[in-house]
């Protein structure tokens, strides 16, 4: 038995996966059942107390690459494995959003399309690839690909993680101690952190004046990452030249927040990268049939880690 939230982005996947796993028994989290037969909790952002109700849980799953939404739910009985939902697709679609908005900074797309707004024929120079260094904080399925794109399109890209890590063609750095090195220089920063106790708010007005006068940031991992009046300062005082930003501390973006008409932000609705109902229902059966067998699957998540 396995339950799924009754959220409708998840209503259309219950039905893929009763096809795919089809002697097992799944069911919406609203349904009255017998919580002792639950054995798998497959969610997204849970209530608090959604999964603490089943007693025989082996493993819970988040449909998605974070798990902080799973965490966030203070009853959660913290031993529970947690499966990530990760693959081709989300990396895929992750290193196309990064190399995009990278690409849009480097060769000042906005300043571009404001030109091109005032019929101005402005013919703005930037340095070639080579000359412009790219950091990417992040160094995991998908923080090691986009920096591997972009030091294949060039770029001077160094990468930060917890421990030490060697990609082909990009300058890592690893640990708080190396933090201000990897940022020295960096003029256009993607995060793609998970959100842990330790990576809150690490886009901030200390991280901003590290950084280069009139350097850009993507912020493609989540809201709380960034702290927004910070962000808001350093536009103001030309610190931070321009954003682009994915995620959110309340999404969907509420109309009337002032990142929607900054002229130097560019907000997107939390789509850098996903996974559809399709591929992810088949990714969501494949580790809940190689878990029940052996115990185990590669996408595990460290609950005490945070990721
Ligand atoms: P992983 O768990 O695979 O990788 C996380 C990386 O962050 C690792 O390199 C890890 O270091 C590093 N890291 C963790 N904590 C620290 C720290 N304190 N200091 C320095 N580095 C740290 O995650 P994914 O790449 O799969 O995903 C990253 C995040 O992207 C997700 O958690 C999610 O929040 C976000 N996301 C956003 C999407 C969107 O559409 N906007 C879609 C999917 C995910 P180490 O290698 O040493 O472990
Ligand atoms: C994820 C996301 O964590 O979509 O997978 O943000």
């Amino acid at each position: 038995m396995i339950y799924t939230p009754s959220e409708p982005i998840v209503a259309s996947w219950v039905e893929r996966m009763r096809k795919l796993l089809p002697d097992w028994s799944i069911n919406p989290l609203t349904e009255e059942d017998d919580p002792e037969s639950v054995r798998y909790a497959v969610v997204w952002r849970p209530r608090t107390g959604d999964i603490a109700r089943f007693p025989n849980l082996k493993a819970v799953v988040s449909i998605g690459a974070g798990i902080d939404h799973v965490l966030a739910d203070a009853e959660l009985p913290r031993k529970l494995p947690i499966i990530r939902t990760v693959g081709a697709d989300l990396t895929q679609f992750m290193r196309e959003y990064v190399a995009l908005h990278v690409l849009r900074h480097h060769r000042n797309r906005p300043y571009q399309a404001a030109a091109q707004a005032r019929a101005e024929w402005d013919a703005v120079e930037v340095p070639p690839a080579p000359q412009r260094r790219v950091g990417v904080m992040g160094l995991g399925n998908l923080g090691s690909f986009a920096a591997q794109t972009l030091a294949g399109l060039g770029f001077r890209t160094v990468g930060w993680a917890r421990r030490p890590r060697d990609i082909e063609g990009v300058t890592c750095y690893s640990g708080s101690e190396n933090f201000d090195a990897f940022l020295e220089g960096t003029e256009i920063l993607v995060n793609l952190l998970p959100l842990t106790d330790e990576t809150k708010n690490v886009l901030n007005a200390e991280t901003f004046g590290k950084l280069p006068k009139g350097a850009c940031i993507i912020n493609a991992a989540r809201g709380p990452h960034l702290v927004e009046e910070d962000l808001l300062a350093a536009l103001d005082s030309g610190q931070i030249a321009q954003a682009t930003l994915d995620v959110f501390n309340v999404e969907p973006l509420p109309p009337e927040h002032p990142f929607w008409k900054h002229p130097a932000i560019t907000v997107t609705p939390h789509i850098a990268s996903r996974i559809d109902a399709g591929t992810g229902s088949r990714i969501i059966a494949a580790n809940l049939d190689t878990f029940e067998k052996t115990g185990t699957v590669e996408d595990l998540a460290d609950a005490v880690r945070g990721y």
